[in-house]
């Protein structure tokens, strides 16, 4: 197995936490960077994005979520999804919502209009990062100190990423409470060795 992934990705980091964290070795990990159109990002998946996963055979898996979906089943235990599972699904969408908020702003500053946030869809994405945020920090998912479930590990890596891509924007708010949440998280290797870095 081979994940072909960034350093930066919110995506990719999903899916190499939730590997971790179900205890796949990932020493067979791989740099690329999506927009050069890698050879073998592409030779994978048409889409030429990053998470890519080959697993045993050469088929290849691709979609954060998808690849969560697969890991649930093909390896259950431990589970990413115990507890209250209603609440963590609820909370996931959340923080999903606001990762995608986030990359589509990256996205577009990056590819597109470096003034891309001042326009009304740059808006609106703001809007939903700032307003996730705040939902999440008002109602933060419960870490205990066992393997994390899918909304913690959606929301470190929405945290995180705001850290790295917004960090000193004048709508970034405190979120104590979610920073306790990295916090907490930081030393398991899973997130530890998925730290997001330019
Ligand atoms: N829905 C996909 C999104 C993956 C994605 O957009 N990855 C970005 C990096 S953050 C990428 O590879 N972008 C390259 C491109 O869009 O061409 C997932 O959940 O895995």
């Amino acid at each position: 197995m081979r994940i072909l992934t960034n350093t930066t990705s919110p995506y990719a980091r999903i899916a190499r936490i939730a590997l971790g964290e179900k205890g796949f070795d990932l020493s067979a990990t791989e740099i690329v960077n999506p927009w050069n159109d890698d050879a073998a990002l592409l030779k994978l998946n048409t889409a030429a994005r990053v998470p890519t996963l080959e697993i045993e055979g050469g088929l290849p898996l691709t979609e954060s979520l998808l690849i969560l979906l697969w890991l649930e089943r093909t390896r259950p235990e431990p589970s990413l999804l115990a507890g209250d599972v209603d609440r963590i699904v609820s909370l996931a969408g959340r923080a999903m919502g606001v990762i995608d908020a986030q990359a589509n702003i990256v996205t577009n500053r990056m590819q597109i209009d470096p003034d891309f946030a001042e326009h009304r869809v740059g808006q609106r994405r703001i809007r939903t990062i700032v307003n996730g945020l705040a939902a999440l920090e008002a109602d933060p998912p419960a870490y205990h100190g066992d393997t994390p479930d899918i909304a913690v590990i959606t929301a470190v890596v929405a945290r995180d990423y705001l850290d790295l891509r917004f960090a000193g924007e004048p709508w970034v708010a405190a979120m104590p409470r979610l920073d306790a949440l990295v916090t907490a998280t930081a030393d398991r290797p899973a997130f530890r060795d998925t730290k997001p870095y330019l």
